[in-house]
């Protein structure tokens, strides 16, 4: 007997990647349900060669579901995820609001997957931001070797991560510089289309974006709490595809061959470092991969023990979608047990 795994928020970006991964990894589900607020009732979705209906949240009942995948806002998630998880189904969710809570554990399978066991105390588990998972992915096998101290990182974020309707605003901004028609700007501060923005998500009182300190403490949590990270997220005119340029000071030397090599071996790490033109990873060609790539890996003598890394990942994918599966296939063998 398989799992009965509902996708709520199917409609959206990172829903659908979510029904198309489970999809494609072949997920021991015997049922797969799509839901969505009542605004997106009778609405249709992809799960591989077969079509959902959408079903409503407000009416459909978790009890007899084993695993609820969420891809919906914190609000949402803060009155959801109890009710749901009370029910006796599991909620692997995508939103910021239970990432902190101390009784949530914070996975990212290849770095953290034996954290998965304290799910048991509220029924949920969170997938870290975006941005957090596939840094974490390249820092952990050189955590392992060097003792990272401290990480100094820029984000160039693509617009799907800020929804559906901010890849439109990219698209019709591009088109209307083109057209010479007026520019509207709804999803993003300032234009977006040839443009980039140093500010996602709210400011702090500090004076950092909520999306900069989600970095920080996101990255303490799922790796060691002892290693510093100061973070810059700026949104760029890119649909698909985060890249990350992180700055690393160890504790002990590493070499750029060494870290290199370890960079090659570790999971969820596919390293394209040729020094030579084009010998590098860009978004536009880690759309719909699973791996988190990394490229321009150099020694930065300014530092002791300083280390140079250019990260690239699908955010709909490692950032959201293929984490959450990943978790809950983890979650289906270890724990749940329940699969043929
Ligand atoms: C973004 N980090 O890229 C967000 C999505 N989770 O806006």
């Amino acid at each position: 007997m398989g799992y009965k795994i509902a996708v709520l928020g199917a409609t959206g970006n990172v829903g659908q990647e979510m029904l198309s991964i489970l999809a494609e990894r072949a997920f021991p589900a015997d049922e797969v349900v799509a839901l969505a607020s009542r605004r997106s009732q009778g609405t249709e979705v992809s799960y591989g060669d077969r079509t959902l209906k959408v079903k409503t949240l407000d009416t459909y009942d978790f009890k007899g579901t084993d695993i609820c995948l969420m891809a919906t806002t914190g609000a949402m998630s803060a009155e959801w995820a109890p009710k749901i998880a009370a029910k006796g189904c599991v909620v692997i969710d995508n939103s910021s609001r239970w990432r902190m809570d101390a009784d949530v554990p914070l996975i990212v399978p290849e770095v953290n997957a034996a954290a998965i066991a304290g799910y048991t105390k509220k029924n949920i588990i969170a997938n870290p931001n975006c941005s957090t998972a596939q840094m974490v992915v390249a820092l952990k096998p050189l955590h392992d070797a060097a003792g990272i101290r401290r990480v100094v990182v820029s984000t160039y974020q693509s617009v799907s991560g800020a929804g559906k309707e901010a890849m439109d605003e990219l698209f019709t901004q591009t088109r209307a510089i083109f057209v010479n028609d007026a520019l509207v700007n709804e999803n993003f501060t300032k234009q977006i289309a040839f443009n980039v923005i140093p500010h996602i998500d709210d400011f702090m009182e500090d004076g950092q974006t909520k999306e900069e300190w989600k970095m920080t403490v996101e990255t303490k949590k799922i790796l060691d709490p002892k290693i510093k990270v100061t973070a810059t997220c700026v949104r760029v005119p890119v649909f698909v595809g985060h890249s990350e340029a992180i700055n690393i000071e160890f504790e002990r030397p590493i070499s750029d061959e060494e870290a290199r090599e370890i960079l090659r071996e570790a999971p969820g790490c596919l390293v394209v470092d040729k020094h030579e033109d084009g010998g590098y990873v860009t978004p536009i060609e880690c759309v719909g991969d699973y791996a988190t790539y990394i490229s321009r890996i150099r020694v930065d003598p300014t530092v002791e023990n300083g280390l140079n890394i250019w990260v690239v990942s699908d955010n709909l994918r490692k950032g959201a979608a293929l984490n959450a599966v990943q978790i809950a296939e983890i979650l289906g063998a270890r724990y749940l047990k329940k699969a043929a």
